[in-house]
């Protein structure tokens, strides 16, 4: 299948040609009347890039009922030829993260080069360990890396290392791993025991790691487990990925918490000590809601973008996040909904990049909680759509991506190439 023709994008923009000069020259005004220089903002903003999910571009869905778009990705390739599309307009998500055994090929090689063909690389590998595959020998019902049968963890501990080794034939050079073990009555598992398995499972597949390698742990407060889960916050996380060594770091899910907990302060926490590993972006209203990335509370996705450009501004040793998105599509096209998180978070980082760094030290020194407030709602009330619609354009994408996206048929004429399938993998991680 083709992808969308330059021609359609440079016609599209066309259109907006003279808005967006405009904008950009208005904005540029207003920032430098702030002391900034938008042109370096626009630089470190075209510079930043967030991993798609494989499994983003597919139809999400509910415990309750899972409703198929048209022309749903078939397998990995059609994945990736998805995610081509969402990079070729929106010019935000240079990779993808995938996830085994759902993306299983025959041919790396030519998974990698297809890839390419797209302007694509990968991401973090996922491991799943939360579902039975088909033909699988021993079930994860009642947990993988902390099972209570050896042979179990085993089977889990290799399933992880498989992951690893997939990885390396594409490129990839992190391993997330997020299981679903933990209870659902209390009483049902010891606490202490089922942390110990989960270490020693876990001490065998980090030992697996290439020295360039970096093992992400997830953790997440509830689901499936309800009850109990074995790496339920970050401070799990980080015992586990301490006791793992330099290696292994925790990765924060935005939906992975309790209600108004302040990740921001979990974010600058995992900074100081080092074990920042990246972020799974998504948004919530109440639990792990999977939307689409400052659909609900761009102002919460703000203040963890300001903790991260605060870290990269005091030159932070070692501070190397990894960024991908995670969500659920369920009502959305999902390529229209990874394009919208996509600019969301660059948006985002713009805002915080134009945060008065020195302005807002000065008021924390002096205890002025109102200034240091207002310093903060100044850059996020900042309206940077003209800086992103100018580096979509310079780099060859769209203006309006979703506007662009649904002139171009794309999802048409894979609805007519693409008949649809039963299953595939719609899993939320
Ligand atoms: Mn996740």
């Amino acid at each position: 299948m083709a992808r969308i023709i330059q021609e359609h994008i440079a016609a599209h923009n066309e259109k907006f040609q003279r808005q967006v000069h405009q904008d950009y020259e208005a904005l540029g005004w207003q920032l430098t009347r702030r002391g900034v220089d938008i042109d370096k903002v626009r630089e470190q903003v075209a510079a930043f890039g967030v991993a798609i999910p494989s499994w983003g571009v597919g139809t999400g869905g509910t415990r309750f009922a899972r409703f198929p778009g048209s022309g749903e990705p078939r397998h990995v390739f059609d994945k990736i030829e998805d995610c081509g599309v969402i990079q070729q307009l929106a010019r935000a998500t240079p990779t993808v993260s995938l996830h085994i055994p759902w993306d299983k090929c025959s041919d790396w090689s030519e998974l990698r080069q297809a890839a390419a063909a797209q302007g694509l690389s990968f991401d973090a590998m996922n491991s799943n360990t939360f579902s039975d595959a088909k033909g699988q020998a021993l079930s994860y019902k009642f947990g993988s890396l902390s099972h209570t049968d050896a042979a179990t963890r085993a089977q889990a501990v290799e399933h992880n290392i498989e992951c690893i080794e997939i990885g390396k034939k594409i490129g990839s050079k992190a391993l997330t791993v997020w299981v679903g073990d933990g209870s659902n009555f209390p009483g049902q598992s010891h606490f202490r025991r089922a942390f110990d398995r989960y270490l020693d499972s876990s001490r065998q597949i980090y030992a697996a790691l290439p020295g360039d390698w970096r093992m992400f742990l997830e953790h997440k407060i509830a689901e499936p487990a309800f009850y109990s889960t074995v790496i339920q916050d970050w401070g799990s996380s980080y015992l586990a990925a301490t006791a793992l060594g330099p290696q292994a770091q925790c990765l924060v899910d935005l939906g992975h918490h309790a209600p108004n907990v302040n990740i921001e302060m979990i974010v600058a926490r995992l900074i100081a000590a080092g074990k920042l590993a990246g972020f799974h972006f998504n948004d919530s209203k109440y639990g792990d809601d999977d939307l689409d990335a400052g659909s609900v509370s761009p102002y919460r996705l703000f203040l963890v973008f300001n903790e991260l450009v605060a870290a990269a501004h005091e030159n932070v040793q070692g501070f190397q996040p990894a960024y991908m998105l995670d969500q659920s599509h369920n009502v959305t096209d999902p390529i229209e909904s990874l394009m919208t998180s996509a600019a969301q978070v660059l948006r985002t980082y713009a805002q915080a990049l134009l945060v008065d760094r020195a302005a807002l030290d000065a008021a924390q020194e002096a205890n002025d909680a109102m200034t240091a407030s207002q310093l903060l709602k100044t850059a996020f009330q900042t309206d940077v759509t003209p800086l992103l619609q100018r580096v979509r354009q310079d780099a060859g994408g769209a203006v309006d991506p979703v506007a662009c996206y649904r002139a171009s048929g794309y999802r048409q004429q894979a609805a007519q190439e693409r008949p649809a399938v039963q299953g595939g993998g719609g899993g939320i991680v």
